[in-house]
């Protein structure tokens, strides 16, 4: 049988589309810049004008599904990052929109097979969502890694489809006791 594992280290030139909520800029841009420069530590051209992130800003969160699966259907990226802050106000609003954007995000992964990163705050104060958009931490770095991650094993698990990995034959790769360990190398160009 076959442990599946990405890397963090692309090696090939993976495609990543951003789509992010306006509605909370303040935070939704910090995230923004936390996942940029996770992105560009690991190799990948941040620019806009270069071929390998595209970005769609979307009105607020709950538009942020509908845009995820129609570039995830495009066929073009190895992962999609949703960046959204929802924060909860006096009104039941929060509860509606968190409660789709969450679904929708979900969704758009299991309907598409490529990657969809939930990058959505919801908390209870701007206070909350500032400290986890830069000012303790950045999760829009967390973010990033994860769609690296899972661009790298969607590679990983679609060579060994093609390749029987699942009738044993994945490579064994170092770092871990051979009896749990049975790493498949991608072989995929854009991974
Ligand atoms: N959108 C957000 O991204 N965050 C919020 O906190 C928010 N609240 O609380 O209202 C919000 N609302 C807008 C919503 O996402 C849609 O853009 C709007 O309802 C139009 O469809």
């Amino acid at each position: 049988m076959a442990v599946f594992e990405g890397t963090l280290v692309s090696t090939g030139s993976p495609r990543f589309a951003i789509v992010l909520g306006r509605f909370n800029d303040l935070v939704t841009g910090k995230l923004l810049e936390g996942c940029q420069d996770c992105l560009k530590r690991h190799g990948i051209d941040v620019n806009p004008e270069g071929t390998q992130v595209d970005y769609a800003w979307v009105p607020g969160s709950f538009e942020i599904p509908l845009v995820a699966r129609q570039l995830a259907l495009s066929g073009r990226y190895n992962a999609i990052i949703c960046l959204g802050a929802v924060i909860r106000g006096s009104t039941p609003h929060f509860d509606y929109v968190a409660a789709e954007v969450a679904k929708g995000v979900a969704a758009a992964g299991f309907q598409t097979g490529v990657p969809v990163i939930f990058g959505v705050l919801t908390t209870d104060t701007l206070q909350q969502a500032l400290e986890r958009a830069g000012i303790k931490a950045n999760h829009g770095w967390d973010y990033a890694m994860s769609a690296l991650e899972m661009a790298s094993l969607m590679g990983v698990i679609h060579s060994a489809m093609g390749s029987g990995a699942s009738n044993g034959s994945a490579r064994l790769g170092p770092g871990m006791p051979v009896s749990t360990q049975a790493v498949v190398v991608p072989d995929s160009d854009s991974v």
